[in-house]
Parts: structure tokens; sequence; C-alpha cells
């Protein structure tokens, strides 16, 4: 199937805004730099990256007759908060196992932000002291065994819902969105810079624009900062992902390695803990153009490009796209880095 063939359950407002950073582009002195905004793309409980990826899989949750959104993430994760509003959108019920993935020990961690708003819309939560890990865990196969014991039909979404079949598709019809997009505004991205953790994000838009590429022959970097620590895994589930939606959309190539770049240099040591770099950026960002970014994800990918645009590896004379994915609620639990 092509991927406009693929049956996509509206849960956004449209094509989410793309708008120039234009102080922070005349600070840095170099490429110019702009911004598409999915922590505003949707009316559910302040969207982000997974309502996009959640429009391809609704159609499925819906064909199945499932009643229960199952699924994992940290406490304060962004995934699992955006599986609650779709829920309660969709008059399901949602079911979130929230695992200890960062050990930050503030006493609000997990009263406050996105776990508050799942909460809020009515998920049952299980926390789960289990540390980070992006694969696929005991505690969320437990608890799919649970829903269907106590007699409800459980929809499995792992984590960051990466590793579903159509995990990739949202971020993949992002490319074509963008390309609209340049036409209107009258500019094209020569590069990309997103987050990557679970992958299926960062996966989805190689697909994506390998696709776009194959149609217009122009070639565009997309790249991906490690925000998990542990790049290794991160690389490889980006790749798996990529190569699984190139396949499913039909792509009738393979993808070539200088199309999947994860850089590694802005994670820190852990998953979750902002270090210098993350602070000087979501300073720059707030300070400059009062867009707000968390010191897990966000925060992370703006100082890939802050130093990328900085060193010239992104040199003067492109135009790059910031892919900005949410996570502001998480800020929360991190009062302590401002105050
Ligand atoms: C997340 C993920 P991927 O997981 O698709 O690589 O996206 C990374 C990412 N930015 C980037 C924000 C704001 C994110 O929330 N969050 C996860 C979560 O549980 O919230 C899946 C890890």
């Amino acid at each position: 199937m092509k991927l406009h063939e693929f049956p996509r359950y509206p849960l956004t407002f449209g094509p989410s805004p793309v708008h120039r950073l234009s102080r922070l582009t005349r600070h840095l002195g170099g490429a110019d730099i702009w911004a598409k905004r999915e922590d505003v793309n949707s009316g559910l409980a302040y969207g982000g990256n997974k309502v996009r990826k959640l429009e391809y899989i609704v159609p499925d949750v819906l064909a199945s007759g499932a009643d229960t959104l199952v699924s994992i993430g940290g406490v304060q994760s962004n995934h699992t908060r955006q599986v609650a509003a779709v829920a309660a959108h969709l008059g399901l019920k949602a079911c979130l196992v929230q695992e200890e993935w960062v050990p930050w020990d503030d006493p609000v961690n997990d009263k406050v932000g996105n776990i508050l708003l799942s909460r809020m819309m009515g998920a049952d939560i299980r926390l789960d002291p289990s540390g980070f890990d992006i694969g696929i865990r005991r505690s969320w196969e437990d608890a799919l065994r649970e829903v269907e014991a106590t007699g409800g039909t459980p929809y499995p979404i792992p984590a960051g819902a990466s590793e579903h079949r159509l995990g990739g598709l949202g971020f993949a019809n992002w490319a074509f969105e963008v390309a609209e997009q340049e036409k209107a505004l009258g500019v094209h991205f020569d590069t990309i810079v997103v987050c990557t953790v679970t992958g299926s994000t960062h996966a989805g838009m190689i697909a994506g624009f390998a696709a776009l590429e194959d149609l217009t022959g122009v070639r565009r970097r997309v790249l991906g900062i490690d925000a998990s620590a542990t790049l290794s895994r991160t690389t490889d589930q980006v790749t798996r992902i990529a190569r699984h939606t190139a396949e499913l959309v039909e792509l009738g190539r393979d993808l070539r390695d200088d199309e999947i770049q994860v850089l590694d240099g802005w994670a820190g040591e852990r998953y979750g803990i902002p270090v210098d770099s993350t602070l000087e950026a979501m300073r720059l960002g707030a300070e400059l153009e009062a867009m707000i970014t968390d010191p897990v994800y966000e925060g992370k990918s703006l100082a890939g490009l802050v130093d990328l645009v900085r060193g010239g590896e992104i040199p003067a004379g492109s135009s790059v796209l910031y892919a900005h994915l949410g996570g502001q609620p998480a800020l929360n639990a991190y009062h302590s880095l401002w105050s």
C-alpha cells in the first residue's frame, strides 16, 4: 500500500505550524533556523509526536474491538499521556505502566506534569520500579494479561508506539506535509533535526523523506539526535523501523546508510538527566524565541542543533528545520533547574 492509502483517524488540528526562529538564527549567526511544532499539533491534552503516530494506529484499534489501550513509559512519559488523551477522546480506557526510567528524585515527580494529566483523564496507572529500557517489557505484558483476566479487551501500544507495525507512518507522512509547507512558504529545508529515543519518529521521517526524494530527486539530511544515552539500541531500533516502514509504504529500494544518521553527543550520561548543553539550549529557546523545551528530549535535540549550526556542520546558507516534538508538561517535575 502507498502511504496515502493507509487509513488515518484525525486527532490533530491539521498540518502542524512551521515558522522561522529569527532571533535564534541571528544569535548563532549561521544557517537559517525554522521549527515545525508538534507541541501544538492537537487539542488533545497538549498534543505531541505520539498523537500524530496514533492517527495511523487508531483505525486498527477500532477495527480490533478493543476497549482498553495498554501502554508503557517512564513516570513522566509524554507518550502515555497522549495514549490516555486519545483513549479519553475515543471513549476507551487506558491502562498505563509507568516505570522509573529516570533517577530524578524530586518529590513531585510522580505527581505533576504528564502523570497528573493522565490521572485527570481517567487512566489506570501502574507505577513500576523498573529502570530505563526501550525494548518490550514484562511489566507491559503483565498489564496486557491483567486487562484480559478482568474481562477487558486490551490493545497493545509499545513504548513510544514505536515497535508497532504502523508506528512509523505518522512521521513518514510528516515529510510530505513539510514538502507542501515548503511550497507555500517558498523555502527549502536541506536539513531536518529531530530528537530520537524509541525511534519511530525519526524512522518514519527517514522513510517519508526517502519516498519524497525518489519523487523529486532532492536529497536532504534527516539528523536524529540521540536522547536515550543508549545509542546503539536506539540506532538499531531506528534502522529497523525505518526499513520496515519503507517496505510498508512500498519504497521499492533499500535505504542507504547515509539516510540513517543517529548522532551522539547531547544525551549526556543518562536518559532524562539534562547536562550543560541541554540547559543552555533550553535557555536559548526560551529567552530568544519563547520556544519552551524540556530537559529529557527537546532540550537535548535543540542542543544538537545549536552546536551543529555553531560549528558549521549545518553550514551558513542551509535552511534547517527543527522538529519540536512536544514534551513540555514534564517541566513541572524539573522546576528545580530554574529555582
Ligand atoms: C519523545 C518520546 P521517539 O520515541 O519516537 O524516538 O521520540 C522521541 C521523543 N520528544 C522526542 C518527545 C517530547 C518525546 O516525548 N517519548 C517517549 C515517552 O514515553 O514519552 C517514548 C519515549
